[in-house]
């Protein structure tokens, strides 16, 4: 295993050469042989050495499938099988995938190109792939029962068509399509424009992952598979923050995101510091005409959306869902809220009990990063990842554009934390405080209340004085 991914990984840059170098003469007149992926990393983008050739993209936390040229045909090779997906470091989740990992890898080919994709099941029930958005004859979109037959446990079928139209598409099983899209089947599919397009401009970067989510018990490996809407995992391609790796630009780059939504929920996908325009759907590239600026845009399920910006802002700019509990990780659903709620005394009783009982939430939920909770094996935590600041108290779906004046045109490695320029972070104001105004209300309600006699309301309220009380 461990051969095959340094080759792999070696060879990462070569591109195409991984499957047509390692596949003897005899072997081109069967199955070009699977690579496997081992790694969880980001992987340097595959950059096209047969074939039309294109501007590759970078999966974020996944990577791209090598390929063959057969007679001009592009062959590829997926393997259905079970996984073990390190979701956060730390935490590993025993997921159903493709080729080693989930998701499976992305596939880059070039519009007009002939495919020839091979899939082989390791899995323990049959399964299929549906090609999700292309154009293609009926008997090959993939859905069992409809367009063919389940692909038994361990049979290779054969999809074969020319991808028509440029865009940004994904690949999912159609056969007990509920268990295996919750235990994580699912990859990216990206068709490069074959000539300059109108619609579609040169980047240079380009990302794409897809949006999934798992419900997996704090302690537990494998995710329950007949959850609907109470999913405590929010992840992009299989991975929660601080587990998902940093979008890395030069100032002044153009960028696009790839985002295919495989959840069963809208996820609004915030960027900070940047304007962007949705230059593309799952139909293909928007027209011009119907581009607005914004920063927040909503991918609902079984969407795709591109989005693109100029990347002119130095610094480390918050990417992340704007659905405040999909940028937390596995917790509780039933917890109440207790901010305000006074229980000293009552933890005081406790900690004669046990001495390390600590009651959750009464100052909010950020302590909770602080203090490290004690938490079974194999959890992520619910609120975590370290900035140059303190706790970023996020999870999930949450990760950082890093845009630098120094990176090397090409170059995606993490360049570290923004230095900031002098006087250009908040701080703290240390000079006399004043008592604030506060509004006197002149007018009154429009039908004012009739005045009986009324109970005082019963709720304390304690304000917390520092935060340095523990
Ligand atoms: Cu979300």
């Amino acid at each position: 295993m461990t051969s095959r991914r340094d080759f792999f990984k070696f060879a990462g840059i070569a591109g195409g050469a991984v499957a047509a170098a390692s596949v003897s003469r005899v072997a081109m007149a069967a199955l070009p042989e699977p690579v496997i992926q081992t790694s969880p990393d980001t992987m340097a983008p595959l950059v096209p050495n047969s074939g039309r050739p294109y501007n590759p993209v970078v999966t974020l936390n996944g990577w791209t499938l090598p390929w063959r040229m057969n007679q001009g045909v592009k062959e590829f090779h997926l393997v259905a099988e079970p996984v073990v997906r390190e979701m956060a470091p730390g935490f590993k989740a025993h997921l159903w995938g493709y080729n080693g990992q989930s998701p499976g890898p992305t596939i880059e080919v070039v519009e007009g190109d002939r495919v020839r994709i091979f899939v082989t099941n390791k899995l323990p029930e049959h399964t299929s792939i549906h090609w999700h958005g292309q154009r293609l004859p009926n008997g090959m979109d993939g859905v069992a029962g409809l367009n063919q037959p389940a692909i038994q446990p361990g049979k290779t079928f054969v999809y074969e068509f020319v991808a028509r139209r440029p865009g940004t598409f994904m690949y999912h099983p159609h056969a007990d399509e509920m268990t295996q899209m919750a235990m994580g089947m699912m990859g990216f599919w990206v068709t490069h424009p074959k000539v300059k397009n109108p619609l579609i401009d040169e980047v240079q970067r380009d990302f794409c992952f897809l949006l999934n989510a798992f419900d997996i018990d704090p302690g537990s490996y494998t995710p329950k598979i007949m959850t609907m809407l109470d999913f405590n995992l929010w992840s992009w391609n299989s991975r929660i923050f601080p587990g998902i790796d940093s979008l890395n630009v030069r100032l002044n780059d153009k960028v696009r995101i790839r985002i295919g939504n495989l959840t069963m929920t809208n996820h609004p996908i915030h960027l900070h510091g940047h304007e962007f325009l949705v230059t593309g759907t799952d139909g293909g590239p928007t027209p011009k005409s119907t581009r607005w600026y914004e920063v927040t845009t909503d991918v609902a399920v079984g969407q795709m959306r591109q989005i693109e910006f100029l990347a002119d802002e130095e610094g480390d700019w918050a990417f992340h869902c704007h659905k405040s509990h999909h940028t937390m990780n596995a917790m509780g659903h039933s917890v109440p809220t207790l901010i305000g709620v006074d229980h000293s005394g009552l933890s005081k009783k406790i900690n004669n009990l046990i001495p390390d009982y600590m009651v959750m939430g009464e100052r909010g939920m950020a302590d909770m990063t602080e203090m490290e909770m004690p938490i079974p094996d194999n959890t992520a935590s619910m609120m975590t990842g370290e900035g140059p600041f303190g706790s970023v108290e996020m999870g999930g779906m949450f990760s950082v554009l890093k845009v630098r004046r120094d990176q090397k045109p090409g170059d995606y490695k993490d360049p570290g934390w923004f230095k900031h320029p002098e006087g250009t972070v908040a701080h703290e104001y240390e000079g006399p405080l004043g008592e604030p105004a506060r509004f006197k209300a002149e007018g009154g309600q429009s039908m004012p209340r009739v005045q009986t006699p009324s109970q005082p309301t019963e709720v304390k309220v304690r304000k917390p004085q520092s935060h340095s009380g523990h």
